[in-house]
């Protein structure tokens, strides 16, 4: 075969074009297109690229970088991670711009591609606009601080070096158990240089992802250990519904008896209303998972990495003798708290688990306990739903009309504040991609690019962005895009004035809220959040601030107005923004769980003493599953 003779980020273009994933003989390309900010950096190399080849990778302009990286990852996420999208920018703040969204790329287990601009690699005309200089070390560029997020990081410092980088940061992305952020840096000088490329490099390459099974001595293990447990438990994260596993973990639980708790990411890995599913588990779980993980001493975890919302800072589990079980496509995640390692797919290792465990069924005491649980919380979700609140509705009543208003195959998204929390154990899932709480990151902003993301990948479902003010204020430009693009979200614009979440974690550290209200200083001071006023409101209007971005907006007084507005929103075809406030004190109550958040040991503050009294005693609870 010859070589074509292209520029470094021609190839790159081309070569990305060609990419496919196949699972189960399904078989795509990989890209869907290529998010990007042009500047110095990449205006003339992968911009100029992505023009001559623009059939390849279709160019979609993003607002802002970070934004563009959440807009990927969501995207990737809603693929169940079979496809993505690479993200250019400039060199400098734009790339620097994207490392709070690799970070959460990284951290989710989401593949995205970054391509940073760097640095001349010839440095003849050093120090070039945005180079961060230092004295000590000639190699080191602002893209360096992607290493500590990325799963993959590069530098192309000679166009034929393209071809090795290119080939590992597929492997990775492409990899289930290695996935996340990859980082190519490309310094500008290098992209427009040309090189003599074989032509092997640009044919169509498919990359495979398996579905491989746990060694057959640690599944026996398990079988065992399942076989002997009178009170055993799933917790279901997100590696359940990526490796599209729902269905599998259905008929185990079916066949067994095994109630299943869920991660925020595993939300959705049951429908609501099956008898066994107990909602959320963890720090924000119902009293339902949290009852029965208290207990249970057999815990069998399903695609999570365990996070410390999951195990409710490792107190969630009282049971002395419990012990895990642990179904991961990554080795790293099956060995935590010293599990049963069943490394694996999770939809390959629950159906043979099942078949290891034919005969096996819990005792008919327990799945009766684990289905009155489930109806007990029902109840207490419809409570909730359809509290009665003045003047302000409550934020729970908010999520019940959006859930109720919506359809089963719609997806709600969330990130930060405090939604995720009342969302995980609230919202009543009915499709396994209905649910879409980034909650690895917890990063305020994803919001509305992840919803775009998500309407991006599933266009044919209504995408309800739950986002706090907070949020909105930190990151609305993608609803410019959302417009430009023809992708319409519906936002629902939940307004408590300011950082409600960080104001009830402040109160319950002995802090008063300190600093969590949108006031004006008063007596020199920022002010405490109680219900008592500090300071005025500031003169803020957010529902005219989403009509000058291009959206339709829609201001909703209580939940007869937001009904309409769900109403009036469906039969928009561009971006809708429903704006409504809600009492910023009537929260969803902690359901017998505990996160920990330390408390200054020494204050002359009588609520902070107390307060870190009542933290030492909780701290007594946490374990460490060795
Ligand atoms: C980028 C980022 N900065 C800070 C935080 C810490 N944080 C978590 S929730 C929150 C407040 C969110 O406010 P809002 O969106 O209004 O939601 P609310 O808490 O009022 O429900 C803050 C500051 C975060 N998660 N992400
Ligand atoms: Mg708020």
């Amino acid at each position: 075969m010859g070589t074509t003779r292209l520029t470094m980020a021609q190839a790159l273009v081309r070569f990305l074009a060609n990419q496919y994933i196949e699972r189960d003989g399904m078989e795509q390309r990989f890209f869907a297109g290529c998010f990007g900010i042009f500047g110095h950096g990449n205006v003339a190399g992968v911009g100029q690229a992505l023009h001559e080849y623009s059939e390849g990778l279709t160019y979609y302009q993003a607002r802002n970088e970070q934004a563009m990286v959440h807009a990927a990852s969501a995207y990737a996420r809603q693929k169940n991670r079979l496809q993505t999208f690479a993200c250019t920018s400039s060199i400098g703040p734009g790339a620097t711009n994207m490392v709070t969204g690799a970070a959460l790329a990284t951290i989710n287990r989401l593949p995205v591609l970054l391509l940073p601009g760097d640095v001349f690699a010839t440095r003849i005309p050093d120090p070039v606009l945005q180079k961060l200089e230092t004295p000590h070390d000639g190699d080191l560029s602002v893209n360096d601080s992607f290493r500590s997020v990325s799963r993959y990081w590069d530098r192309i410092n000679r166009a034929e070096q393209l071809i090795p980088a290119a080939l590992a940061a597929m492997r990775v992305l492409t990899n289930p158990a290695e996935t996340g952020a990859v980082t190519l840096a490309l310094p500008q000088d290098v992209q427009a240089e040309a090189y003599d490329y074989p032509e092997e490099f640009f044919e169509k390459r498919v990359w495979r992802v398996g579905r491989p099974l746990p060694e057959t001595e640690m599944l026996d293990r398990a079988a065992a250990l399942i076989r002997n447990s009178e009170r055993p438990m799933i917790v279901s994260g997100g590696g359940t519904i990526y490796s599209e596993a729902t269905e599998a973990l259905r008929r185990f639980v079916d066949q067994t008896g095994i109630p299943v708790g869920e991660t925020q990411a595993g939300k959705g890995s049951m429908p609501y209303d099956h008898p066994l599913a107990l909602g959320a588990v963890g720090a924000t779980g119902t009293f339902a998972a949290n009852r029965a993980a208290r207990e249970a001493d057999l815990v069998i975890g399903v695609g999570t990495r365990w996070s410390d919302f999951t195990t409710a800072s490792k107190t969630a589990f009282q049971n002395p003798d419990v012990r895990f079980v642990n179904i991961n496509v990554a080795d790293f995640d099956a060995h935590k708290h010293a599990g049963v390692a069943l490394v694996g797919d999770a939809r390959a290792a629950l159906e043979i688990l099942s078949e290891a465990l034919s005969g096996y069924e819990v005792e008919a005491g327990y799945r009766e306990a684990s289905e009155k649980a489930n109806r007990e919380w029902d109840a207490e979700v419809e409570r909730l739903y359809t509290l009665d609140h003045d003047p302000l509705p409550a934020q729970s009543t908010v999520i019940g009309t959006v859930n109720s208003f919506s359809d089963p195959a719609d997806v709600v998204v969330c990130a930060a504040g405090s939604m995720p929390g009342d969302l995980h154990k609230l919202w009543r899932t009915r499709d396994p991609k209905g649910y879409h709480v980034e909650y690895g990151y917890s990063c305020m902003g994803y919001e509305i690019p992840g919803g775009l993301g998500i309407k991006m990948a599933a266009p044919e479902r209504e995408v309800y962005v739950m986002c706090g003010d907070g949020s909105y204020l930190m990151m609305n430009s993608e609803i410019v895009t959302s417009v430009q693009e023809g992708y319409k979200l519906t936002i629902v614009l939940v307004d408590n004035a300011g950082f409600a979440s960080i104001g009830a974690l402040s109160r319950s550290v002995g802090s008063h809220g300190f600093g969590t209200q949108y006031r004006y200083r008063k007596n020199g001071s920022l002010g405490l959040d109680t219900e008592e006023e500090t300071g005025e409101t500031l003169p803020v209007d957010l529902a005219t601030n989403a009509e000058s971005l291009g959206a339709h907006v829609i201001r909703a007084k209580d939940i007869s107005g937001l009904k309409d507005a769900l109403t009036e929103a469906k039969d928009v075809d561009r971006t809708v923004v429903i704006y409504v406030p809600v009492d910023r004190y009537e929260g969803v109550p902690d359901y017998e769980s505990f996160w920990d958040v330390p408390v200054a040991e020494v204050s002359e503050m009588e609520s902070v003493v107390a307060a870190r009294k009542e933290y030492a005693a909780n701290k007594q609870a946490e374990r460490r599953y060795l």
